[in-house]
């Protein structure tokens, strides 16, 4: 195997035993495989010039596929497995329809089940001339990874490094922006131009004739959807259950059984407290799921009682104290340690586990989530680790409902700088750098956040600014979206011709690849010399890097002190 995807790749460079996240090599294999099959798809889908738009069960099954591959998502080979043969089977089925085409005879079992008329088959491409990735075949579990493990499949399949770090800078981005869809799409939402960029871009990562400048410019585009993915996610959350405004979140606990659920998905944590409410059940969140409680929509339910412990690298112990079930929507999921926790761990989605219970949607979208509930009311409520409130719901509407404020903080000089610290948590010691930071910036400086990258200093009493407070939560990681929208309104009250003139620095934290996808979202924008740490991608080489640097002046991360000098101007 070898596995550079997250920030915490082994040594800074890669996992090639086990992953550092508990990713075993034959999953580390079969999610290669997954991949190159996605790639072949891709492939038939731009040669064969299908249009996305006709291929809904294809467009939705890519973006799980992809979204069970991002870091901490799924570590179960089983549906891996499953999943590798549902995307043969549609891969193959696209051939056909590829083919079909080329014969000029009548439409096949296939389109004809996808209602397709004959013009809308594709064009003229010979299956022999597709990649292997649409071409080849195999069936049992060791077929795959015999196949896995050959030249021309895995991350090291492309030998130039500087191609390499495009292609999987592009790929990582695609899977973040994959997620991303996959959740408005649980929603309702969807827009066929992502679908078709993401077989534009994996299909570009088969191909040897493109150069670094095309990859280049192909990596900018992928920005570009990832602003639209993340406009249309927010469309899909505050449609359905209201723009975000500011709550207080309780910390502590109840005496009554209880489930903590996990992840990103909202329409997962509906689900659940309807399903739980009367029950005597109580739902808490956990790590990325704390900006649900600033919607109104969830604010209804009497048993959602508030957020238990921090960001996901923290839950080993705090799953042990929370002693009811914990339900995963997606990443960040651990390697429990004990088969206690284990048997209380339920996943669903994208997440999985070997040995949990993963719980599947009807062809309704809906969820039975009985067990987990019956499993709640024979176990312990749970121990208090923390009591106490946090404050957060500063996504877009909520701050353009302060913004004569914030201005005129500005404008006065109360506030001199305004800090985005979006992003993710993680292990790694050297993050303490976050919370040294957010406690050491002058106290006439603002944080906006988004993502998990909050628990590193969403507990510091950093106080506030003539009512506004210091630190300012969006939400999600996807709700980054919010915060570009913020620092493109303030661009707007302040008559500035490039959102780079704003007060606003960018120290920006990663560890998986949504971050990657936001990045990308960022940069897209326009925004300029953010810093990025803990460390820089592992799979960026030399060159690539340079090339971020000296374009967008992208940067690492130093001593919070000489960081803080530096963003001041001092
Ligand atoms: Fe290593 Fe990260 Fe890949 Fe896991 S996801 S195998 S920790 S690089
Ligand atoms: Fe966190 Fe996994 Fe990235 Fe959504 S939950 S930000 S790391």
């Amino acid at each position: 195997m070898f596995c550079y995807q997250c920030q915490e790749a082994n040594k800074g460079k890669g996992c090639s035993v086990k992953g550092v996240c508990g990713k075993s090599e034959e999953v580390a294999k079969l999610q290669d495989l997954l991949i190159y099959t996605l790639k072949g798809i891709s492939e038939i889908v731009v040669k064969g010039d299908l249009d996305a738009k006709e291929l809904g069960e294809v467009n939705h099954e890519v973006l799980r596929s992809l979204f069970m591959t991002i870091t901490n998502a799924n570590f179960d080979d089983d549906a891996f497995v499953q999943e590798i043969r549902k995307m043969l089977t549609l891969r193959n089925n696209l051939r056909d329809m590829v083919d079909a085409a080329n014969k000029k005879d009548s439409p096949n079992f296939f389109q004809k089940l996808l209602g397709l008329k004959k013009e809308q088959t594709g064009k003229k491409v010979s299956v022999s001339d597709l990649h292997d990735a649409a071409r080849f075949q195999v069936s049992s579990k060791a077929e795959m990874l015999k196949k896995a493990a050959s030249t021309g499949v895995g991350v090291l399949a492309t030998a130039n490094e500087d191609v390499r770090s495009l292609r999987e800078l592009i790929t990582y981005g695609v899977k973040g922006l994959a997620a991303y869809a996959e959740h408005a799409l649980n929603l309702g939402k969807e827009d066929v131009t992502l679908y078709a960029f993401i077989y534009e871009a994996l299909a570009a990562t088969l191909d040897d004739q493109l150069s670094a400048d095309e990859l280049v410019a192909l990596t900018l585009k992928t920005g570009q959807s990832g602003v639209t993915v993340m406009a249309l996610l927010d469309e899909a959350n505050t449609s359905k259950y209201g723009n975000p405004e500011i709550t207080e979140v309780n910390i502590g606990v109840r005496n009554n059984p209880a489930i903590l659920i996990s992840g990103h998905d909202l329409a997962d944590l509906e689900q659940l407290l309807e399903q739980t409410k009367g029950t005597g059940v109580d739902v808490y969140t956990h790590s990325e799921m704390l900006p649900a409680h600033y919607y109104p929509a969830f604010k209804k339910y009497d048993n959602f009682v508030g957020n238990y412990g921090n960001a996901w690298w923290k839950q080993l112990e705090e799953f042990e104290s929370f002693n009811g079930p914990i339900l995963f929507t997606t990443n960040c999921i651990v390697p429990p340690r004990s088969e206690e926790v284990k048997a209380r761990i339920f996943t669903t989605g994208s997440s999985g586990y070997p040995g949990c219970k993963h719980i599947k949607a009807d062809i309704n979208g809906k969820k039975d989530f009985s067990k987990i509930i019956e499993l709640a009311k024979r176990l312990k409520a749970p121990t208090g680790i923390e009591t106490g409130k946090i404050v957060g719901g500063f996504a877009h509407e909520q701050v353009f409902a302060l913004a004569d404020k914030v201005v005129d903080a500005v404008k006065s000089g109360a506030i001199k700088k305004f800090f985005v610290m979006a992003g993710c948590d993680g292990r790694m010691k050297s993050r303490g750098y976050y919370s040294e930071f957010a406690e050491k910036l002058p106290k006439d400086t603002v944080i906006l956040t988004a993502g998990c990258a909050k628990y590193k200093y969403n507990k510091l009493d950093l106080g506030d600014i003539g009512g506004i407070p210091r630190l300012l939560d969006a939400g999600q990681c996807n709700d980054s979206y919010s915060l570009a929208l913020i620092a493109l309104k303030l661009k707007e009250v302040f008559g500035l011709e490039d959102i780079n003139d704003l007060p606003i620095a960018y120290n920006i934290s990663w560890y998986e690849q949504k971050a990657v996808i936001v990045l990308l979202a960022l940069l897209h924008l326009g925004v300029k010399n953010i810093h990025l740490g803990p460390t820089l991608p592992a799979f960026l080489s030399p060159n690539v890097a340079k090339i971020l640097i000296e374009t967008f002046g992208i940067a690492g991360i130093g001593t919070a002190d000489d960081d803080i000098a530096l963003f001041m101007g001092a």
